[in-house]
Parts: structure tokens; sequence; C-alpha cells
């Protein structure tokens, strides 16, 4: 298994320009991970020269890229209005184009459809026959550079199109590409599944990517409110080999603490170097469960 961390824990704002991203790089190879995770719509638009550079700094340093993708409601690929399905679909070949030239081949988030889902429509038989229409069509690209699309399964607040892993193996089934798998995310199992391992066994090969937080996306370890080792055990159990990204958020404020509904602070108002510390410590922990 490979491990990593969402790019975002260390700011309260989204934005991170290439030379941040450089930064983060080095910051996350010196802490030991093996992945970033970095914002599709980063990668979207940032220029040839840009991603060139940060896929050279990515070498040197052993860190390998996944793209996270919380998509705009105007790339909504279960939305009815045609136009914006075909404006996804022009979107996500782009993004997988730039991950190329990123070196990233893992795409993963609400690809099928927008995020935070506002729940103005809520027509999940339409939003599924529509946006795996589109998602076939997205898979072709995906297919053709090589990338792996993960679907991310969401709790209740936040869509009501995949709640749980049974429903994204029949999403997935339905859109019938190798290309496209799962992503389960420990924080909205939490809320939806009946059982965190189980749900990790059924989903077996399909798992494509795995994001880990703890109930209030704390990091992995700060409360133990997942059984890390019960999770160990079925990821053991399906073989699972692949990427394992913490989504940590602990500050409040900015437009992550609004995206993220997060109205308190949970870091124990750490400075930078603590919050280096907590996450230092949490990947130590991390790799110990699951070794
Ligand atoms: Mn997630």
């Amino acid at each position: 298994m490979k491990f990593g961390t969402l790019y975002s824990y260390w700011s309260p704002e989204w934005n991170c320009d290439c030379n941040s991203y450089a930064k983060l790089i080095e910051k996350a190879s010196e802490i030991g991970f093996d992945i970033l995770e970095v914002s599709a719509d980063h990668v979207y638009r940032m220029s040839a020269p840009e991603l060139r550079r940060l896929n050279e700094l990515s070498k040197k340093h052993n860190i390998i890229f996944t793209t996270n993708s919380g998509p705009a409601k105007e790339y909504d690929l279960s939305s009815t209005d045609e136009k914006v399905r075909q404006n996804g679909i022009e979107y996500f070949n782009v993004v997988m184009e730039k991950m190329v030239e990123l070196g990233s081949n893992s795409l993963a988030g609400a690809i099928y459809s927008f995020w935070p889902c506002d729940f103005e429509s809520t027509d999940k038989e339409g939003a599924w026959s529509r946006s795996i229409d589109a998602l076939r069509i997205v898979a072709k690209t995906a297919e053709r550079l090589g990338i792996t699309i993960s679907l991310e399964v969401l709790n209740r607040n936040e869509s009501y199109i995949l709640n749980t892993c049974e429903e994204a193996i029949a999403y997935c089934e339905k859109v019938g590409s190798p290309a496209v798998k799962i992503l389960l995310d420990t924080y909205h199992m939490n809320i939806e599944e009946d059982s965190l391992p189980d749900a990790v066994r059924a989903a077996g090969p399909l798992l494509g990517h795995l994001h880990v937080g703890e109930n209030n996306r704390k990091l992995p370890g700060m409360n133990n409110t997942i059984d890390w080792k019960a999770l160990a055990g079925a990821l053991h159990d399906i073989r699972y080999d692949g990427t394992v990204v913490m989504e940590p958020f602990l500050i409040a404020g900015g437009s992550v603490g609004y995206s993220i509904r997060l109205w308190r602070d949970l870091s124990n108002h750490a400075n930078g170097r603590e919050m280096d510390r907590y996450i230092t410590e949490s990947l130590r922990f991390l790799k110990e469960s699951f070794a």
C-alpha cells in the first residue's frame, strides 16, 4: 500500500498555486508520504510548464500524485441539461490529458455529479441513467490514457447518488469499464455502512482508492473512532495494495472550513510545527495499523 495526504491539510483555503504545490511535494516527502493528493481543478488550470515542473519535482522526491475532484455544478455529469453534461465530459477529458503531463494516473471523487450536492434535484434513477451514460464516454478517455477513475461514495448530507458501497458496486457494473472503480472514505462509511470491513470486502477488486479519517475528519489515530485494525484486516483479505490517502480537516474558517462545514477548531490551535507533528504521528500510526 502507498500512503498519502490531501494537499489542503495545512491551509484554510483550497487555493494552491504551482509554487505552493512544489513546497508541499518536499514536505510530504520529508514526512514520509508516498503520495500527495492534488486538486483536479488546479490541474485543469495549470500550464504545461507548471505540470512539467511538478512532475519533475515529484520524481526527484519519490512522490506520486492522486487527483481529487469535487466537480463544480457546471460539470455535473448527472445534470438534466445536456449542455452541462457535455461540458463535464470535456472538462474531465482535459483534466485527464493534463494528469498525464503531471504524471498522475488516479482520478478520484464525485466524478458522477457535483460536490457538495445542493439537493435541488434528488431524482436518483434519472441521475444514475444520465451520469452512467456520460461516464461511459469519460471512461473511454481514461482507458486510453491508463487512468483509473474511482467514484467516491458520499454520506447522505453530501450526495444522494452513491451513499453505500453496495450502491457503488451496482453503479460500476452498469458503467462497465475496467477504468471505473470505487473510492471508499472511512468518514462517509462511518455514517452510512453497517460494517466498514464488510463494505471493503464487498468492494474487493473494485476498490480503486481509499480515503482515511476519523468520524469527525480528524487524522487517523487521533481519537480512534474507527476500528483501524478491523479495517486493515478487510484490506488484507482483499489483498489491497493500492493508495490510501488521508483527508484530514482540523482548521476551521476559510473556504475549506466552509465546504467541510467545520465551525470549530479541531487542531487544539496548533501552529505549523504542531500540524506537522500530528500528521507525522498519524502516518506512523496508519502504517503500523495497516502493516
Ligand atoms: Mn473523501
